[in-house]
């Protein structure tokens, strides 16, 4: 996979958005300014590299008054090129929401926007823009606010820009922002990765009782029905579809890893303040043997469908088509155990890196 590691910044129109991409940046990529909206409808790449990793930073166009509509539905158009069914390097890595702490405000719709990405499977963590302008009990304050309507939401107080009327005012959060990216980065991993693998499992089956329903029917009509060798065949290709999706999800599982290994490798994560014990001498060892070995501890899935018997008169349509019923409702048990099983796995793979 040659993949970017995919940040999105979004908020309200003015809260600041353009002039963070241009301090996380390091020098003026994106437009910024006073007065009016200044980003276009849409999402807007910027593509950089940190040490040889291709970063994408996308810009938003900022949610104003009367536009809310046209916004969301933007919103709704990126959402469905990044689903859960799109492989991992499709997806946003990080969601960066910016409310400008300068209004001393949590709005509802901040709120109605960060649930939209909650509920599309992102972890999203909210930045606290214009933050030389409060102090830090005021930021103490919009904090307790936003999480108490969004339990356990991180959130980020920065400054962004050095000139304020006041004079020069340091710019500050940019390392809190690199930290926060690297717990985004392994919840996002944890949060979407099994629902990809579901969905690739979802799709097996779906295929296969398609498949197996439509043979019987054509054996039917073509040749008569002779129970014994349909029984076969049919089990046979259930073994078959268990052996595929496992492949399948494997394959998956091994590409997202690699994917992660280097984005992690490459941006030079965990970043050295994040914790000194995590940067043993075990790290660089770590970063890229976790991602290579864990995905091969995901158990097998049992195979059980041998288990499974016709039931009743097993000569008709009807009887095959309630045993190839009871496989589909095998499989989606299998499936939904090996998605437990893969979250536990993912689960551990962070608590190895990141120590929590
Ligand atoms: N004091 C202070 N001002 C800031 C900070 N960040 C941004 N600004 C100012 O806020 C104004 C709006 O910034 P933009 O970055 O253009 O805001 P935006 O969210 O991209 O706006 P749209 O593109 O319209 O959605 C500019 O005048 C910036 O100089 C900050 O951290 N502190
Ligand atoms: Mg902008």
């Amino acid at each position: 996979m040659n993949a970017r590691y995919n940040a999105v910044i979004v908020g309200q129109t003015g809260v600041g958005k353009s002039t963070l991409i241009n301090y996380l940046y390091g020098k003026k990529v994106a437009e910024a300014g006073v007065g009016k909206p200044v980003t276009k409808n849409g999402f807007h790449p910027i593509d950089f590299e940190i040490n040889g990793l291709p970063v994408c930073l996308f810009d938003s166009w900022g949610l104003e008054v009367g536009k809310h509509e046209e916004w969301l539905q933007d919103l709704d158009n990126e959402f469905k090129q990044r689903g859960v069914n799109e492989p991992a390097d499709k997806w946003f890595h990080s969601v960066f929401y910016c409310i400008n702490a300068g209004s001393a405000r949590i709005q509802e719709c901040d709120i109605t926007i960060i649930k939209k990405f909650i509920a599309e499977n992102y972890k999203v963590s909210v930045i606290l823009t214009k933050a030389d302008q409060i102090s830090e009990d005021v930021e103490d304050i919009l904090r307790k606010e936003i999480q108490s309507q969004i339990n356990g939401i991180s959130v980020i107080g920065v400054c962004s820009e050095g000139k304020t009327r006041a004079g020069i005012s340091q710019t500050f959060g940019k390392k809190d922002i690199e930290r926060q990216a690297f717990d985004d980065f392994f919840d996002s991993l944890i949060l979407r990765l099994p629902l990809r693998c579901k969905g690739l499992m979802d799709q097996s089956l779906e295929n296969w009782v398609k498949e197996s329903k439509g043979k019987i029917k054509d054996k039917v009509v073509f040749m008569g029905i002779n129970q014994g060798d349909m029984e076969v065949e049919i089990k046979n290709s259930a073994k078959q579809l268990q052996t595929d999706m496992q492949k399948l999800v494997t394959i998956e599982i091994k590409k997202t890893f690699e994917m992660y290994g280097g984005f992690s490798e490459n941006l030079g994560y965990p970043p050295s303040e994040i914790s000194n014990s995590v940067r043993n001498e075990n790290y660089f060892n770590l970063k890229k043997e976790t991602f290579a070995f864990e995905w091969v501890y995901i158990p097998l899935m049992p195979i059980i469908i041998a288990l499974i018997m016709f039931s009743g008169k097993s000569d008709t349509i009807e009887a095959m088509e309630i045993y190839i019923g009871k496989c589909e409702e095998e499989f989606k048990n299998i499936i939904d155990k090996n998605i437990e099983d893969i979250t536990k796995m993912l689960e551990s793979v962070k608590l190895k890196v990141t120590g929590k």
